[in-house]
């Protein structure tokens, strides 16, 4: 990793300026009913690591806009809050009874504890569809032509969340858990239908994270290729990572059940390849990250974001 404490300094400015940014684009009365605002905020602020728009803000810079740009920050910040919001989304979903049936989320109660189901699906279905509002927004000082770099970034995302991508890969993955825990859990499901849910449910959004930055910049064909060929191996460590810590992670670290995967039969990393195998090959999709970005010529903080990826506790 480049400067370990400049990286977390990397880190911590984004998160801020992620954090910023989100409370201008979660909508609040009287544009829209208290308790939907409030539901809305009580999943987006409950402190996630950011990853995905951090990694929106780095693909930019890395594809042609520096952080010291103000007028093109903003138009990548859109894409990195849209990105965000679709995210919690997916979290607020996924907990429902009908889906996961968690009660504890990023260290708190889920959306449906506190809010009942009803207003859960529906705060879920608002932040989904303001991420595409906000992506549709008009920036101040959007240079001439941006509308077609807009509608490439809308059409990405909505790939990426939609039924080729998160709502494919969630639905393959209910389909894959047995319905209840039990004796009768597979140990081992095939590689490839493994890969095929994780790189739908997972890889696709962190995919879209990082090229919607790099199209928003205004990236070249190259750029924007290399950094979707980093991005599809960072996803792929990314979730094999998290195959991992819900082995070897403790609830209180990750602010989510731990175990559960387990529990549920689910296919993983470990239980297809063992949990040392696991860990190679999330080495290895980090070093294929790498080598994507050599390969395009791309610098920045990209190649950090991959070490993080790696590395993470929660
Ligand atoms: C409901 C359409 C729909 C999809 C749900 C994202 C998802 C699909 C399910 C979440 C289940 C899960 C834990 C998947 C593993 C990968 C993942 C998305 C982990 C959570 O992401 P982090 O670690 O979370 O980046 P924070 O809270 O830090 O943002």
């Amino acid at each position: 990793m480049s400067g370990g404490v400049l990286f977390d300094d990397y880190l911590d400015a984004r998160r801020r300026e992620v954090d910023a940014a989100l409370e201008e684009a979660v909508p609040a009365p009287p544009a829209c009913p208290p308790r939907v605002a409030e539901a809305m905020r009580y999943s987006v602020f409950a402190g996630g690591k950011r990853l995905r728009p951090i990694l929106t803000l780095a693909a930019a810079e890395a594809a042609g806009s520096p952080p010291g740009d103000d007028a093109a920050r903003a138009l990548a910040r859109h894409g990195a809050c849209a990105i965000e919001l679709v995210h919690t989304y997916s979290l607020v979903h996924d907990d429902l009874p009908a889906m996961d049936d968690d009660t504890l989320r990023r260290g708190r109660p889920t959306s449906h504890v506190v809010f009942g189901e009803g207003l859960a699906i529906l705060a879920g279905d608002a932040l989904l569809t303001q991420a595409f509002a906000l992506l549709a927004r008009r920036p101040p000082q959007a240079p001439p032509g941006f509308e077609a770099r807009q509608l490439r970034a809308v059409a990405r995302v909505a790939e990426a969340a939609g039924a080729a991508g998160m709502v494919g890969g969630q639905a393959l993955d209910l389909a894959a858990a047995p319905p209840g825990p039990g004796p009768e859990t597979p140990a081992a499901a095939p590689e490839a239908a493994l890969r095929d849910v994780h790189e739908r449910k997972t890889g696709a959004l962190i995919g879209a994270a990082a090229a919607i930055g790099a199209i928003l910049a205004g990236g070249s064909g190259p750029a924007v290729r290399g950094v979707d060929a980093y991005a599809g191996h960072l996803g792929l460590a990314f979730q094999i990572v998290d195959d991992i810590l819900d082995v070897e992670g403790s609830t209180a670290q990750l602010g989510k059940t731990a175990g559960k995967d387990a529990a549920a039969g689910k296919p993983t990393y470990p239980a297809v390849h063992g949990l040392a195998r696991s860990r190679a090959l999330a080495a290895d999709a980090v070093a294929a990250a790498r080598d994507a970005l050599s390969s395009a010529g791309l610098g920045g903080r990209l190649g950090d974001i991959a070490e993080w990826v790696l590395s993470r506790t929660s």
